[in-house]
């Protein structure tokens, strides 16, 4: 079996590898693919040297799997090469998310929708799928009317040029912007592009993504997408009402018993769900949960993940074990 990492030499393509690794994902060849500009770099995986080669070249070499995390032009335009070349691609792109002959997945979700014709599969953005990971289960459960979110998002979420201009204002030193603003000591209240109804494309992602996800339109949500000068995940406070009512006991229940969920929750003792102890770790917290005392069947909480890893690498990656234990 043989795997394409598209975009290895980024912030999610080093995640990716590091996840194959730590999960000891089955294979007997791995192509590091990057763009033109990094082929013949040297790069090693378990301790075995790789050299980087282009897409062109991967694409010849016919991998069974390609897991892509190099911008929407290149997925648009390459992911299609390599599914004629017989490749399965999960790709970490928006290019093919709302497209409806194309699957957005989340393996604790919904991966069992997934059929050997389905040779590009969606990987959802990074805040949606922390928010329906925890939410899944209690929409199962209680059915969610409306969802009202406010994130509080990591800069590794704008790849290594965010990360960069954090540093580099942190050390004093003058570089290139990779926001309109500074970051550090700051919170931008813009997430890609502003779209006309005055959301941006982020807000818009959480709001179409979650309701294809859970195939359900009839989910009412409304959100709001902040940067924060953090590393190690993004944040959400959640307020979500559902149909019917709850017991906050039985739900905290529902919540320890999803896949995929940590509760951190126990706020006399100060725990609750940090980006500093999500960093790194493939689960979702939760936490801060609590009564909306303001109206009926609604629930507040806290819901943090490390969003290079559940939020982009973690997530490929468990569609890619699913796709290899169910062919
Ligand atoms: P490269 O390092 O050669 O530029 P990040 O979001 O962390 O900056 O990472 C982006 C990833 O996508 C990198 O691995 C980058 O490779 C890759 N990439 C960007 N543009 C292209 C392209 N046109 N073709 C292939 N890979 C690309
Ligand atoms: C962020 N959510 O934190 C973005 C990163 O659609 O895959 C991922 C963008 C995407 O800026």
């Amino acid at each position: 079996m043989k795997i394409a990492v598209v975009g290895a030499t980024g912030l999610v393509g080093g995640e990716i590898l590091e996840v194959l690794a730590e999960r000891n994902f089955q294979f007997d060849e791995l192509l590091l693919v990057a763009s033109e500009r990094s082929v013949g770099k040297k790069m090693t995986f378990k301790g075995k040297e790789y050299e980087v080669i282009g897409l062109a070249k991967a694409v010849e070499l016919k991998p069974d799997y390609a897991i892509f995390s190099a911008g929407g032009s290149t997925s648009l335009e390459w992911a299609p090469k390599f599914a004629a070349a017989g490749s399965t691609v999960i790709d970490n792109s928006s290019a093919w998310r709302m497209s409806p002959d194309h699957k957005l997945i989340v393996p604790e979700i919904n991966a069992s929708s997934l059929t050997a014709e389905d040779k590009i599969i969606a990987n959802p953005n990074c805040s949606t799928i922390q928010m329906v990971v925890a939410l899944g289960p209690l929409h199962s459960k209680y059915k969610i009317k409306r969802i009202v979110v406010s994130t509080y998002q990591s800069v590794t979420g704008s790849g290594k040029a965010a990360v960069d201009q954090m540093m580099n204002e942190r050390n004093g030193i003058e570089g290139d912007m990779a926001y309109p603003h500074k970051i550090d000591m700051n919170a931008l209240p813009h997430i890609d592009v502003f779209l006309d109804n005055g959301y941006t494309k982020e807000e818009m992602k959480m709001v179409n993504e979650t309701k294809k996800i859970f195939g359900d339109d009839s989910i009412r949500i409304t959100s709001t997408t902040v940067r924060i000068p953090t590393v190690g995940g993004h944040s959400e406070a959640v307020n979500v009402e559902f149909e019917n009512d709850f017991d906050l006991e039985e739900l905290r229940g529902v919540l320890e018993n999803a896949e995929g969920v940590i509760v951190q929750d126990d706020p006399k003792n100060n725990l609750y769900p940090m980006p500093l102890t999500a960093h790194k770790k493939d689960a979702v917290f939760v936490g801060r949960l609590r009564r909306d005392e303001s109206q009926p069947n609604t629930l507040n909480m806290w819901i943090v993940a490390d969003n290079l890893r559940k939020g982009a690498a973690t997530n490929a990656v468990q569609i890619a074990e699913y796709l290899s234990k169910n062919s």
